[in-house]
């Protein structure tokens, strides 16, 4: 049984109270001098697992900061609840669901069950099945209708049946087979959907509809009208059987849609959407850059897994990073968390976590149902440098907020460019270094700047940052990476006594809009009983339909 962690209020605890104080004690000294006071901050503040190094000495903290941290850490049952998700227990309880992303990462000769059943033999199942899957389409013995080989992958889902694959895809193109494309589409927009196929022969083209529930009415709806279009192409209605495949939990509701269950790769309702990219999910990862690089992912993932699992509290990645993330949001009161990837194939990654942190720690009630009192999940959000250094980075080296952030950096090149990455490196650190330590009045003084002057060149500095680097950016990085947060994301929940695993906010949006669907649609005027506002808005929007546009 996991102890329930939030049966005493959070913020009424003794190590609560001390890390308050502690807090009132070090947040106005700067990290200049916290650098000069400890001559072995950097080597001190600094941690390794699965690949990844990560320098925390910028951050606003001492070593009785990480102390008290990790204390809080386990008062609030972290190691319990850590060992409760590897096992299978639901943790998930507001949905009454294990929680089992890591099971999709494990060894062959792994044993995890769910309801007496070891879950390990189904993942490799249908794995092997995608890796024979996308060799034939990679390889062109997978045929299209009219005997083409597949050139074209679209991928049809939302949320976390999108962000993942597109992440994905982006960060590991460089081992991708360039002879096939990629699209992704999500929105219900058709725009979405015009532009991702205009330039594509439907004969080589392959839709992966791609829904955990297959109920859900953006991907249902692109994936009636990939299939109007193929047929329109093709003309004939048999031809989906050769261009449509599924992913999802969802039998019956894939043959309701019409496409072959033998064209259909299973996944589990332990796996929440957002955790789901290792699963078939990411078939279309697979079909880019192979089965073995996929695994290799997986590897990746599962380095992180251990690590996270053995790795004493104080020096083990996610656990720093998530209390670090405790610290700023409810000490501080930082409000957002920045991702800066120094990588230009990382470009959705701040997107994919984005979706990760705020729909897992974006809650407001604990699990014992109280309103909290105390911030949870900052805002994350986060752009690829350099190209943020010359749009919002001014708002942190300046601005009023305080906006800790999370560099990622690799050791080596992308491309065989090899020079940029010099200047991409040199950049990389120097922000962090500015950040940390700004730019004093005495300092702009001697570069010869007018007095008056001076006062709007200062940086402040004391800008807290991670720098989490690795040598490559290749699929076991990537894997590791992204374990890094899903973990560090369940070290917020576990601190917080939060559920990180439900997502009813996005419930919501699922069946809000059932309603105005028909009003919008509706031939006679609909008798409307929203507010005011949102009665107005179905008027405009009818009365310029029935303009005729
Ligand atoms: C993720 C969320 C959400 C979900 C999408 C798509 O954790 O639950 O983003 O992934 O709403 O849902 P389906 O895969 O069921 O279409």
């Amino acid at each position: 049984m996991i102890r329930d962690s939030a049966e005493a209020p959070l913020t009424s605890s003794a190590t609560w109270q001390a890390l308050a104080e502690h807090h009132a004690a070090i947040k106005d000294v700067h990290l200049r001098k916290l650098f000069v006071d400890d001559r072995k901050r950097a080597v001190r503040f600094t941690a390794e697992g699965a690949g990844i190094f990560l320098d925390y000495s910028k951050n606003r903290i001492t070593g009785e900061t990480v102390a008290l941290l990790v204390k809080l850490a386990e008062e609030r049952g972290l190691t319990e609840k850590r060992a409760a998700m590897f096992r299978g227990d639901k943790i998930n309880v507001t949905e009454r669901r294990a929680v089992l992303h890591t099971a999709l990462r494990a060894p062959r000769d792994a044993v995890i069950e769910v309801d007496g059943r070891n879950v390990v033999p189904a993942v490799h199942a249908v794995l092997d099945r995608m890796a024979d899957f996308s060799t034939r389409v990679r390889s062109g013995a997978w045929k299209g209708h009219t005997g083409k080989r597949i050139r074209n992958v679209v991928n049809i889902g939302i949320g976390g049946s999108h962000v993942g694959p597109e992440m994905a895809y982006l960060a590991l193109r460089r081992y991708s087979d360039r002879n096939l494309r990629f699209r992704f589409i999500a929105n219900v927009d058709g725009a979405a959907f015009t532009e991702a196929t205009q330039d594509l022969d439907a004969a080589e083209t392959l839709f992966i509809v791609s829904s955990k529930t297959f109920t859900t009415l953006e991907t249902m709806s692109n994936a009636d009208v990939a299939r109007a279009w193929l047929i329109n192409k093709l003309g004939d209605e048999s031809a989906v059987a050769k261009h449509f495949a599924a992913v999802s939990t969802n039998a019956a509701g894939v043959r309701a849609f019409g496409i072959d269950t033998s064209n259909m790769f299973e996944f589990w309702d332990w796996v929440g959407g957002r955790y789901s990219l290792d699963s078939a999910i990411g078939l279309s990862t697979m079909l880019a850059v192979g089965p073995e690089n996929f695994r290799a992912m997986l590897a990746g993932y599962y380095d992180m897994d251990v690590h996270f699992r053995t790795t004493p509290l104080d020096r083990n990645l996610p656990v720093l990073l998530g209390l670090l993330t405790v610290w700023y949001a409810d000490f501080f009161g930082a409000e957002t968390l920045a991702v800066l990837p120094y990588a230009q194939n990382l470009a959705r990654f701040p997107a994919y976590l984005q979706q990760l942190q705020m729909e897992s720690s974006g809650k407001c009630v604990d699990l014992t149902r109280r309103r909290v009192d105390y911030g949870t999940g900052p805002i994350l959000w986060g752009e690829p440098g350099t190209d943020g250094q010359h749009s919002f980075y001014q708002l942190l080296h300046q601005g009023t907020h305080l906006v800790p952030a999370d560099f990622i950096g690799f050791l080596e090149p992308m491309s065989p460019l090899a020079a940029p990455h010099d200047l991409l490196t040199a950049n990389l650190f120097a922000q962090a270094e500015g950040l940390a330590f700004g730019k004093t009045a005495e300092e702009v003084a001697a570069e010869g700047v007018e007095a008056a002057d001076v006062p709007y060149r200062v940086m402040e500095g004391n800008r807290p940052s991670n720098m989490l680097l690795a040598e490559r950016l290749d699929p076991r990085t990537l894997g590791a990476l992204i374990a890094l947060y899903e973990h560090s994301v369940f070290v917020q929940g576990a601190v917080w006594g939060i559920g990180s695993f439900d997502q009813w906010g996005v419930e919501l949006g699922k069946v809000l809009a059932e309603k105005i669907i028909g009003e919008l649609r509706a031939a006679d005027e609909p008798k409307l009983e929203h507010d005011s506002s949102t009665n107005a808005l179905i008027h405009r929007y009818r009365e310029h339909r029935a303009r005729g546009h």
